[in-house]
């Protein structure tokens, strides 16, 4: 179907009528296909799912719902106070259409926002894990067993390991030459698995977002202060030392994720405890002792483990992240295995940070 097609079909089930309808990509998500579709009364973002990665998007709603009202509640007894991102109906209230060869949705337009791929400032990094940290804090007495796992063993670094040893037996798209030195790399570092099955039953199980990169919050254009946290289709039961990581993986770094200049790709110590600071603030009274400690683990754990993904999609050849030219992923694993390099080597100092919580 041609676009302005799917735009008009799309108006019209979501109730924005067929005048003077466009639409245009917004955002730099991997994953969905995200639009902004515009019509004179009012304007929503339309996702194309990527249904290879959710396989069943009506879980996907439904999970979404689950949360929405849960935060919709904290919202009203005043301990909330974040936009929530809220999915729209159709006209004949469902929210998946089926069109242009997948199943869309649509979900309420944050107007006045931006979103970051690369966090500008210290301040700008504490606002945003301070909000990642309302989030964590608002969903800690929601039951995430109520959430479908839309991505069985998401954060399964074992899982992810073995997949990677599948692949690269395999090389199906004989790419494993052009990379066997960063494969030679995550191959050596695999003892982080131990480490993660060491906490088991020392931290709890929580309703985590799972997917706290800088690009999933948005911020005021006016104020700059958070405005929402988005992106909630990873919301499954998990350790906040997830949320932690995939913080530290995507606010620490100067550079985007797929930047080839590597030699600048390296952890903003001040960045780190901005998030340290901003994200711990909300968490006071819930958080253990132990979950303190193991963020640590948290920010090589998560880095280490998008890097070894990316580089699984490489030799993969590019099945799962959606890429903009064939070496893509291979760029962002090496970045970010460069980064997590970077933590490694900063052990003393971020360490040192964490001591202070
Ligand atoms: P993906 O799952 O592909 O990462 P996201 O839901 O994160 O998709 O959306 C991609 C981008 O679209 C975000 O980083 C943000 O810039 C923009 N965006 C998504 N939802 C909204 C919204 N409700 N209001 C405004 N912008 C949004
Ligand atoms: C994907 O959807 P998006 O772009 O926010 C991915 C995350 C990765 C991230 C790497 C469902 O996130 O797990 O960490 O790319 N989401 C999914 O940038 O796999
Ligand atoms: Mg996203």
């Amino acid at each position: 179907m041609k676009s302005n097609l799917t735009a008009v079909y799309l108006s019209q089930q979501f109730g924005l009528g067929n005048e003077q309808v466009s639409m245009k990509p917004i955002g730099n998500g991997h994953i969905n296909c995200t639009m902004l579709l515009s019509a004179p009364k009012k304007s929503l973002v339309v996702q194309k799912l990527n249904t290879e990665v959710f396989p069943k998007p009506e879980q996907l709603v439904s999970n979404a719902c689950l949360i929405e009202r849960h935060l919709s509640r904290k919202l009203k007894a005043g301990q909330y106070n974040l936009d929530i991102i809220r999915h729209v109906p159709t006209l004949n209230n469902n929210f998946l259409v089926e069109c242009d060869n997948g199943v869309w949705r649509a979900l309420e337009f944050i107007g006045g926002s931006y979103s970051e791929d690369v966090v500008a400032n210290i301040s700008q990094a504490q606002t945003a894990a301070n909000a990642f940290g309302q989030f964590a804090a608002a969903l800690e007495d929601f039951d995430a067993k109520q959430l479908h796992h839309v991505i069985p063993d998401f954060h399964n670094l074992a899982m992810r390991a073995s997949k990677f040893k599948d692949v690269i037996k395999q090389d199906p798209a004989n790419r494993l030459a052009s990379c066997q030195a960063d494969v030679d790399f995550c191959l050596s570092q695999f003892d982080l698995i131990d480490e993660l099955n060491a906490l088991q039953g020392n931290v709890p199980v929580r309703p985590c977002h799972n997917d706290t990169k800088i690009n999933n919050m948005l911020f005021c254009n006016k104020s700059h202060d958070a405005k929402a946290v988005i992106d909630l289709d990873t919301c499954m039961p998990g350790y906040w030392l997830y949320d932690f990581g995939d913080m530290v993986r995507t606010f620490c770094s100067p550079e985007q994720e797929d930047s080839t200049n590597l030699d600048n790709v390296k952890v903003r110590e001040e960045i780190f405890e901005a998030i340290v600071k901003g994200y711990v603030e909300p968490l006071k009274g819930l958080i253990t002792e132990q979950e303190k400690q193991s963020f640590w683990l948290g920010a090589k754990v998560m880095t280490f483990m998008i890097g070894l993904r990316f580089l699984t999609d490489y030799i993969d050849g590019d099945n799962y992240f959606a890429i903009k030219h064939p070496k893509h992923n291979l760029q962002r694993a090496q970045n970010q295995l460069t980064l997590y390099r970077d933590i490694i080597a900063k052990k003393s100092t971020l360490k040192a940070i964490l001591s202070n919580i």
